[in-house]
């Protein structure tokens, strides 16, 4: 019996493990797009800097922080103003704008160089803007048998400064981590980890030496671990999670910093059975989880609470989905549909920018194009939100059509949203405002496939129609 409903394609599914043991990192880089401006503007290079927001209110929202400015107590949920207090040398650099709206394009171009680097050693699934995963197994299995760590003769001082979960270093912790690295007596696993982290403080060198960025990096045996580790020493340093360290790793750990733990499966488990930690829920059997939350969902839960993950590194360096959004807070909302209108007009003139370069740059086309807003509903006087349904349909290529298609979408969701609402135009002069309120739309386009090279050609052709008869002339 399933007690707690959750929305299915949100809950985590439990995947077997593999018998041979993977190596897994998780590598996340520091301050990102604080890095990506110091690399921009050489000046700023070692000083406090932040990256904020286009929007200027209150000196804007910082959205990236350097390792410099906190410091001086800076953090991202602060305001320019704020920030300047607590550290008046503080530089804050906008984040470029397009369309009216940020363009993140500078900061997507330098994750993909450090991505590139990463993919030398082994599968790599970028994760996020900033964050990839990489199953390094393979090499570190070669490395294993052609140059044991017990032989190495010279450390890398990278490696050396990893960090050992588990591991206590009273006295000079480099000399006792490179003593962990290369124990005679240590276990094929934790020789393999060992061997990982040589590889993942080379690349880290890599990409260090060739884009000017610094990372983080979590080694392990899954993916879960891995990501847990890399934010575990920050910025610029390596973690690495033996597997005997896993249990007392996870016991005192809030769930709520395990991944799809965050959400409202975490707020369900802390709410209804009193879970704050993965340690606390390892006093339900798995059948008795799997009573409560349906049978995969119980095996996973019953598993992460032990550290277990079978989750496989896909293999992916382009993302899954594009899209384009804008949030419009407060008295920004749109209140009308002709504004919603303009915006959607924006945003899918975006949206084809990136499908036409994902179609020059990747042989790719994507199928679906989903329209999500945020709407609030205001009714005797008492302004409430409600979730706003998401729509799909195909996706048709042309900004024209994509933005016709959104509108359509967006006036098939308000229906659903508030099914006694009239759409029909308001006659000129009327002053009677809208009982609904927008405060952000995002288009997205997924279901991505390759496209075999001439049914790409063919749609370029479509699509940019005069300028390739200019080419064949
Ligand atoms: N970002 C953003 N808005 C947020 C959070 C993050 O635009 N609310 C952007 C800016 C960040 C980048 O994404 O530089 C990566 O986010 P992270 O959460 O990984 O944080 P940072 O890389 O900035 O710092 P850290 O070194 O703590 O990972």
């Amino acid at each position: 019996m399933c007690v707690f409903v959750l929305e299915k394609r949100r809950m985590p599914v439990a995947r077997p493990e593999p018998v041979e043991a993977r190596v897994i990192a998780h590598v996340d880089l520091d301050c990102f797009y604080a890095q990506v401006e110091q690399r921009r503007h050489p000046e700023l290079r070692g000083k406090p800097t932040a990256v904020v927001q286009y929007n200027s209110w209150k000196g804007g929202a910082l959205i990236a922080v350097s390792y410099e400015a906190r410091k001086f107590g800076v953090k991202r949920s602060m305001r320019g103003e704020e920030a300047r207090k607590a550290c008046p040398d503080i530089h804050l650099v906008q984040v470029p704008v397009a369309h009216d709206k940020a363009d993140l394009k500078l900061y997507r171009d330098a994750g993909s160089e450090v991505c590139a680097i990463l993919a030398r050693m082994g599968k790599c699934e970028r994760a996020s803007i900033d964050e990839v995963y990489l199953d390094i197994t393979e090499a570190a299995t070669a490395r294993l048998i052609q140059d044991p760590p017990q032989c190495w003769v010279s450390l890398d001082k990278e490696a050396l400064k990893s960090h050992v979960v588990g591991l206590a270093t009273d006295g000079d912790a480099t000399v006792e981590v490179g003593h962990w690295l290369q124990r005679k007596d240590a276990e094929q696993n934790d020789q393999l980890l060992a061997c990982g982290a040589a590889i993942i403080a080379e690349l880290r060198t890599a990409v260090l030496s060739e884009t000017q960025f610094t990372c983080s990096a979590g080694i392990a045996h899954n993916k879960m671990l891995a990501k847990l580790a890399s934010g575990m020493h920050k910025p610029a340093q390596q973690t690495i999670v033996p597997s005997s360290a896993v249990q007392g790793l996870l016991t005192d750990l809030p769930i709520n910093k395990i991944g799809q733990l965050g959400g409202k499966l975490g707020h369900l488990l802390e709410v209804e059975l009193g879970v704050k930690t993965a340690g606390d829920l390892l006093q339900f059997s798995e059948a008795k989880l799997q009573d409560l939350f349906g049978m995969n969902t119980g095996t996973w839960l019953w598993r992460t609470a032990r550290g277990i993950n079978g989750d496989e590194v896909q293999g992916r360096m382009l993302p899954k989905s594009h899209s384009s959004g804008k949030t419009f807070p407060g008295p920004k909302s749109l209140k009308d549909l002709s504004a919603v209108g303009h915006w959607v007009r924006e945003l899918a003139e975006v949206l084809q920018e990136r499908l036409d370069m994902d179609i020059e740059q990747n042989n790719r086309i994507a199928r679906l194009l989903t329209l999500h807003a945020g709407c609030h509903l205001h009714s005797s006087g008492a302004d409430h939100a409600r979730k706003f349904p998401s729509q799909s349909c195909a996706l048709r290529y042309g900004k024209e059509k994509i933005a016709d298609d959104a509108n359509r979408l967006f006036e098939k969701a308000l229906r659903k949203f508030c099914p006694t609402l009239n759409l029909s135009p308001r006659k000129k002069g009327s002053t009677a405002s809208f009982p609904w309120r927008v405060t952000g739309i995002s288009l997205s386009a997924s279901n991505i496939v390759a496209t075999p090279m001439v049914y790409s050609f063919n749609l370029l052709r479509c699509l940019k129609g005069s300028m390739v008869m200019f080419w064949f002339m």
